[in-house]
């Protein structure tokens, strides 16, 4: 079999357009929306000629594909190369990588451990973080929106939810930029990320050890509940492992990007401060225009047919969540920022099994910043250029230069 970067090279399927752009070059990278316009212009799916295998980026097929966890599976990997034919990176992960039966049964452990009377009981705490954080920048004033803030909050709450109070800032950004760019090419974003990623892997398996979590927080209840599975170690060693890398890169990336939606539409800020109601459907809203994970694949897994074309076994299917979550056939005026819009049904957070299973804790933690932003902040305004950080997967940004006036 011809193997292209890790997974099978397919050939153009009929009534299907070959496409030579780079989804994973910097250019598209940093302005996805030209590409988002023309992929969803080009079909159902394109041909990737570069890479040899299909993307999608309207609604209608990006959420047919990315739900039929039978055709197209996640155990293959969720990125270009398909572990059945090739060794992955780390060890997979146990729920983003593995399919049903198993993944219903893990995905349990962590669903119980973050369910929402679980979230509910976080919430004080992170508003009160947030009330302190969004206090200590008032008195800068001039900050930026992604190192001062963004990268702040999780970094913070999230491990003292968890029960890792020991792991640093550096380490967590450091690990989910390994994750997140592993999902690429062999090219330059994810060849930077690896190479600082020896002494992360190190410290990030420690922390996922039983005798470095606190006795209260959600991964003790992780390594509690599997007690009475026969491979309790790596089984909860490995969900926690999970909460690291699915729980840090993800929220700051929506924190940055909602930072940059407010700083963009000062109206739409307005809006959210004259109605405390509007906080949820405003970040609902920055997820939608701005999916912070942007795209992950699929793999088929015997031949398949959406929308009239007829996909082969081991085809890799990029689906981009981030187009997806702008189809104007779907969303009207899909690239304005507006908070009254109805937003249900967006991809961000993915459809079907795998949907995010941390994200009523990662709204949590976001409506828990949004409230206090709206509540001491007068505005938020641009004071110099928004600067996107390329990565394989994930649309954030590097930095954002903001004044909080109050
Ligand atoms: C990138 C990502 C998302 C969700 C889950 C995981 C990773 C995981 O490692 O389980």
């Amino acid at each position: 079999m011809n193997l292209f970067q890790g997974h099978k090279a397919i050939k153009i399927p009929q009534n299907t357009l070959a496409w030579d752009i780079d989804p994973y070059s910097k250019d598209v990278l940093l302005n996805p929306e030209k590409f988002f316009n023309a992929l969803r212009e080009k079909g159902p799916f394109v041909y990737l000629s570069k890479y040899k295998m299909l993307a999608c980026g309207r609604f209608k097929e990006t959420k047919e594909v990315f739900s039929d966890h039978k055709r197209f599976v996640s155990s293959r990997g969720v990125g270009i190369q398909d572990f059945k034919l090739e060794a992955p990176w780390r060890p997979p992960s146990l729920v983003l990588e593995v399919d049903p039966p198993q993944h219903t049964k893990n995905r349990r452990f962590l669903a119980q451990a973050l369910s929402p009377n679980k979230i509910a009981k976080l919430k004080d705490f992170f508003k009160e973080c947030a009330d302190q954080l969004i206090s200590e920048l008032l008195q800068k004033k001039e900050i930026d929106g992604i190192s001062d803030l963004a990268e702040m909050f999780p970094t913070k709450v999230f491990p003292e939810a968890v029960g890792l109070k020991k792991i640093d800032k550096d380490t967590l950004l450091g690990y989910g930029a390994m994750v997140f760019n592993a999902l690429g090419p062999d090219n330059e974003f994810r060849n930077d990320a690896m190479a600082k990623g020896l002494s992360v892997l190190e410290k990030i398996n420690k922390q996922c050890l039983e005798e470095n979590i606190d006795a209260k927080g959600l991964a003790k209840e992780i390594y509690q509940r599997t007690a009475d599975s026969s491979e309790k170690e790596h089984l909860a060693g490995m969900l926690v492992r999970s909460l690291l890398s699915a729980g840090i890169d993800t929220t700051v990336s929506a924190i940055g990007n909602l930072l940059w939606c407010f700083s963009e539409n000062p109206e739409q800020f307005h809006l959210v401060k004259n109605d405390k109601l509007l906080v949820g459907n405003a970040v609902e809203e920055s997820l939608r225009l701005t999916s912070p994970v942007k795209a992950f694949c699929r793999t088929s897994t015997k031949e398949a047919e959406v929308s009239g074309v007829v996909i082969e076994e081991g085809t890799k299917i990029l689906c981009v969540l981030g187009s997806a979550n702008t189809d104007p056939e779907m969303w009207e005026n899909p690239y304005k920022y507006d908070v009254t819009r109805r937003t249900i049904g967006h991809l961000a957070l993915g459809v079907g099994v795998h949907n995010c299973v941390g994200q009523t804790l990662a709204r949590a933690e976001i409506a828990a910043l949004t409230s206090s932003l709206t509540e001491r902040v007068q505005n938020i305004k641009p004071r110099g250029k928004a600067i996107w950080k390329p990565n394989n997967a994930m649309r954030s940004l590097e930095s954002l230069p903001i004044i909080l006036e109050t």
